[in-house]
């Protein structure tokens, strides 16, 4: 654990603090019984983010060590979503069409998780190298065929690749770009493993979203970076690439870009029309992140008000989604065993554990129909439509739902 004093993309110094969440524990690291009955045992970290006004590029002010977040005990894993799978299942047969992949090619996945992306290009015969340092993620990708490296990607990484003689005509970098402490052995890599007519796709939340919807929630340990189009594009050039077309998709993941990078300058008007929006908008400037603690507690106090006059009305209240970001909200919010009495989900390798820092148990989904509660906060609520419809029995028998941002809401 370091606290940084210099910003991690250009080395500036000027970097300017806008958000104290406090000392939280690991968002995915679900803790075991072991750790609910010695509480002390459980590591929290200072999180608080800053913006950087030389390269735009917001993070938070702490270091947690990568083996720490996702590899010692890591639970995520990426085929617990149907929406994702389709998102992810769309970009891979789209970009076999339209970059012409076949047998000759190779596609490179970074954080490529349980396969659950890669695979979509293993079943069209098109070869494929995934890196990821969650062991189990890995496994589980080798396991159904997809050729997956456990281990951190980087500058080192991409030149042994290139050392077996292999260039990537396509990489895909989806929730990984801000999740590495250095950013710029992370793009030199991919700069270094990219064939010259080759095309990176990196997909992250959008921070501009993430102040918008007041999404404080998914800042967490594992989120070292909140990128914007202009943090990208300084951050790529900084590598001899250049950021040429962006992708929106609203719903997932609370609003994500789909940023296309590559060798060669060729921005689409689209992406300058993008770039043109965030400076008019100052994503470019600290003043537009000023306030953004103001509207965050106003959130938790509204959530907390709202969570309390259930309680006193004699309401039962569960959670929905054991997600990072989840953790982040019971711990930031102050939402315990005594306002919220479990969390389900449908991630076998979450339940039977627990929620970090607050400790409620995480239980099969099923319990929502054998023994439902009043009220079911959507802890992973950019699944929200997705978990609503799943859940229609639940809601059929008279359970209401609590969409916490951007501002908390009783359906
Ligand atoms: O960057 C990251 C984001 C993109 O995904 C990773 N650091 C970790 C992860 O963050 P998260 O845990 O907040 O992501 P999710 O995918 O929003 O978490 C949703 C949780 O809800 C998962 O534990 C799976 C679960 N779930 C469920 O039980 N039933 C999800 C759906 C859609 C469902 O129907």
């Amino acid at each position: 654990m370091t606290a940084i004093s210099a910003c991690r993309g250009c080395g500036s110094a000027e970097l300017k603090q806008f958000l104290d969440l406090g000392e939280t524990p690991l968002a995915d690291a679900l803790v075991t019984d072991a750790i609910v009955s010695e509480p002390s045992l459980e590591e929290r970290f200072p999180l608080a983010v800053a913006f950087c006004p030389v390269c735009a590029l917001v993070q938070i002010t702490e270091d947690v060590e990568p083996t720490k977040l996702f590899v010692d005990n890591y639970l995520y894993f990426s085929s617990f979503s149907d929406h994702l799978l389709r998102h992810s299942r769309e970009h891979a047969l789209n970009l076999i069409a339209t970059r012409g992949l076949d047998a000759d090619s190779l596609v490179v996945e970074l954080a490529s998780n349980d396969g659950y992306l890669l695979k979509n290009f293993v079943d069209e015969g098109v070869p494929v190298v995934g890196f990821d340092p969650a062991p189990d993620q890995a496994e589980a990708a080798n396991r159904i065929g997809v050729p997956t490296r456990a281990e951190f990607f980087g500058l080192e990484a991409a030149k042994a690749l290139r050392a077996e003689g292999k260039a990537a005509d396509v990489i895909i970098a989806n929730n990984v770009m801000a999740h590495i402490p250095d950013p710029n052995d992370f793009v030199a890599g991919m700069a270094h493993l990219l064939a010259d007519d080759g095309l990176i796709t990196v997909e992250n939340p959008s921070v501009w979203d993430l102040v918008d919807r007041v999404a404080f929630d998914t800042i967490y340990h594992e989120h070292f970076f909140y990128h914007s189009c202009t943090s990208v594009k300084n951050l790529v050039e900084r590598h001899g690439l250049h950021l040429n077309h962006v992708e929106y998709f609203p719903d997932l993941h609370g609003g994500t870009n789909r940023w296309h990078i590559g060798h060669r300058d060729d921005p689409s008007p689209h992406v300058l029309e993008r770039l043109a929006a965030e400076h008019e908008a100052g994503l470019d400037d600290f003043e537009f992140f000023a306030n953004f603690g103001g509207k965050v507690d106003t959130l938790r106090r509204d959530l907390l008000d709202l969570l309390g006059a259930l309680k006193a009305e004699g309401k039962t209240i569960a959670a929905y989604g054991a997600a990072a970001k989840g953790a982040t909200m019971v711990n930031a919010t102050g939402i315990g065993t005594e306002l919220v009495d479990y969390v389900v989900d449908r991630n076998v390798h979450k339940q039977g554990r627990f929620m970090p820092g607050t400790h409620q148990p995480i239980v099969d989904p099923a319990i929502l129909v054998d023994d439902p509660p009043d009220a079911l906060l959507l802890l992973a609520w950019n699944f929200a439509s997705e978990i609503m419809a799943q859940q229609s029995e639940y809601a059929d028998n008279g359970g209401r739902f609590i969409v916490p941002v951007p501002s908390p809401e009783l359906i």
